[in-house]
């Protein structure tokens, strides 16, 4: 049996096609359905349902044997135990540092003011912030950053950014861009040895699939 690991929304639907790719369909689908466990038009292959910030957990732990995450996900998880053999190209989107319209940023940053930054992604909030040499007070949020700054509990938000309408409804401003973010085939790697028969034809085919 092989388990892919997939989250609802985005990256569920931008996978689809590169499973198609591969000859494999989902019998169900997760909007509707409230099962965890999806299966597969191939009895070997079976979908779960997890959290976007949960899919490499699974996979390092063997738990799944494949999963697709974010780089921004991957970023705060480590990586360890996985093998990220694919750049899938799918679900882009911008790692930004936003403030308030109204902020000066620049000058904040020449003071050398201590910012108070929320975000969701502190592992590369603060290695942002340390490789600049600018001192940051983190705080941990869930979700919402972008509410943040609008309220006082932070000066800046570091958060993902694909239209830009998020920021723009809140009166946000992107000062600083910090990586490019896609989403990525993450393997674990004993998976990868014990089942290569069958999972490098998968991998095989998402490489071809993927729309550069
Ligand atoms: O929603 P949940 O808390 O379960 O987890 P999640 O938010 O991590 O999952 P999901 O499905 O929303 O995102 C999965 C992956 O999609 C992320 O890990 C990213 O790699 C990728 N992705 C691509 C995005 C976006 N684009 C994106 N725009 N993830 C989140 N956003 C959010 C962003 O945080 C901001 O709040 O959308 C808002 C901004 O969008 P714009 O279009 O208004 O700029
Ligand atoms: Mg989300």
């Amino acid at each position: 049996m092989i388990t892919i690991a997939l989250s609802k929304g985005r990256i569920f639907e931008e996978t689809l096609p590169l499973l198609n790719a591969a000859g494999i369909t989902a019998l169900e689908d997760p909007e509707s359905s409230r099962k965890l466990i999806l299966p597969t038009n191939r009895a070997d292959v079976r979908l779960i349902i997890v959290r976007a910030s949960d899919v490499p957990t699974y996979v390092q732990y063997g738990a799944a044997d494949i999963g697709v995450a974010g780089k921004d996900v991957l970023n705060e998880h480590g990586g360890i135990g996985l093998y990220q053999p694919l750049d899938l190209n799918i679900a882009r989107c911008r790692m930004m540092v936003a403030v308030r319209e109204d902020f000066d940023y620049d000058s904040a940053v020449r003071q050398g003011a201590r910012l108070r930054v929320a975000t969701k992604y502190v592992q590369t909030a603060r290695d942002h912030f340390a490789a600049k040499g600018v001192h940051v007070d983190l705080i941990k949020l869930y979700g919402s950053m972008e509410l943040a700054p609008l309220v006082g509990l932070s000066d800046a938000i570091v958060d993902l950014v694909s239209s830009g309408n998020t920021l723009k409804a809140n009166n946000l401003k992107a000062v600083e861009h910090i990586a490019d973010i896609s989403s990525r085939l993450v393997v674990n790697q004993a998976a990868l040895k014990l089942k290569h028969g069958d999972i490098q034809p998968m991998l095989d085919a998402f490489a071809k699939a993927i729309v550069k």
